[in-house]
């Protein structure tokens, strides 16, 4: 039968049935739909809780790099891997608000502050607050990555007015202990409920073309969308290579149409999440990228750098959006439009 995403038609209750009973059976029944009706299904969705011509822009910044001692197999930043990266220690305030600034000027609206921790140190939660404090009062959203939290430190960054935290289950269950083993799923489940507790939005999502199946992308979209609350933001990060890790020896870029189903079957299943076309966009063609726009991607990371790794030129994304006629803070932020009437 084709399973079809009913909407909650109550009057007066314009509100998408949000489920969190969803099953493996049904994520597969979706994916293998054919492609026009698989995308008929995710756009609808996408329309009724979204402008399906926004897309929203986030920025990065490592605040604290390498020397990590978790050794997930996909990390430039882990101590376990000899990856050529030059551990950093925390950058001073000024430097991340002068980056943020820089940031919002080029069109992103919410800035996300990664450290390269297994959790952090109170002291070093002081710094991210006050850092936290600063950038929002720029008018940006914000949202860090610390690694796991106690119930205590969620609570201090939930009161510094963090918008959201960002901790990825990574992949399904079956496979995550292939390419992580000092940090448990269980222990990220944890840590993603002391920051819901706090109050504070969450961001987690995973990574495709480590190597694992299309059961285990579609079980980790499952986890995400059984989660008492689904995050509010669903990153899907395409593995961006990195020499000297352990996913090199079985990584496998997906086919593009695969991706483009998977976010479709995201969108289904978690209608009222954004999800972000995260690492990983520059091995997607525009084609790729716009497919994926349709199927219900509505956030994106924009600058020339991720964390460790490349991500488009903004110029490239600012075109892509324009030709798709999709509005966003980059494409119509002031610097970017001004820089390009210069080239015209
Ligand atoms: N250390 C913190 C933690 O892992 O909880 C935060 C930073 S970590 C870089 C954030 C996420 O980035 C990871 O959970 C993973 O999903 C993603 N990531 C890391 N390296 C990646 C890579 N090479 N390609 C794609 N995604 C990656
Ligand atoms: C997420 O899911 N993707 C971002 C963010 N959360 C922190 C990180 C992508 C990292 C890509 C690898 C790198 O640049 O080091
Ligand atoms: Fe450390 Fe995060 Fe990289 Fe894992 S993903 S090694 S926790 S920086």
């Amino acid at each position: 039968m084709t399973p079809v995403h009913r909407a909650d038609q109550t009057e007066g209750n314009p509100k998408e049935h949000v489920r969190h009973d969803w099953t493996r059976s049904e994520a597969e029944a979706f994916y293998e739909l054919p492609f026009a009706d698989l995308t008929f299904q995710a756009q609808s969705i996408h329309r009724r809780n979204f402008d399906p011509n926004h897309v929203e822009t986030a920025s990065l910044l490592s605040i604290k790099t390498g020397g990590c001692p978790e050794d997930c197999g996909y990390c430039s930043q882990s101590a376990h891997y000899d990856t050529g990266l030059k551990a950093t220690r925390l950058l001073d305030q000024a430097d991340v608000v002068a980056t943020a600034q820089r940031a919002r000027d080029a069109g992103a609206t919410r800035f996300c502050m990664a450290a390269a921790w297994r959790n952090p140190k109170n002291r070093d939660l002081d710094q991210v607050c006050e850092m936290v404090s600063a950038v929002k009062a720029l008018g940006m959203e914000t949202c860090v990555t610390l690694g796991m939290l106690t119930p205590a430190q969620a609570a201090r960054l939930g009161d510094a007015g963090l918008d959201f935290y960002n901790h990825n289950v990574d992949t399904s269950p079956e496979f995550y202990d292939k390419i992580i083993s000092t940090r448990t799923l269980q222990d990220r489940i944890e840590t993603l409920a002391q920051v819901r507790d706090a109050g504070i939005k969450v961001c987690c999502g995973g990574i495709v073309g480590m190597g694992e199946r299309v059961e285990d992308r579609l079980g980790m979209l499952v986890l995400l969308a059984n989660l008492p609350s689904h995050p509010e933001s669903v990153p899907i990060n395409l593995w961006n290579e990195v020499k000297g890790v352990l996913v090199n020896d079985t990584a496998e870029r997906p086919d593009p149409i695969a991706l483009a189903r998977l976010i479709a079957v995201a969108r289904i299943m978690m209608p009222q999440s954004v999800v972000r076309l995260s690492a990983g966009r520059q091995y997607m063609t525009d084609e790729l990228q716009a497919l994926c726009f349709l199927a219900g991607a509505n956030s994106i990371f924009i600058g020339d750098v991720l964390l460790t790794t490349k991500n488009p030129q903004r110029e490239r994304d600012a075109g892509l959006l324009d030709r798709l006629g999709i509005k966003s803070r980059l494409n119509q932020s002031k610097s970017t439009r001004s820089q390009r009437q210069a080239r015209v």
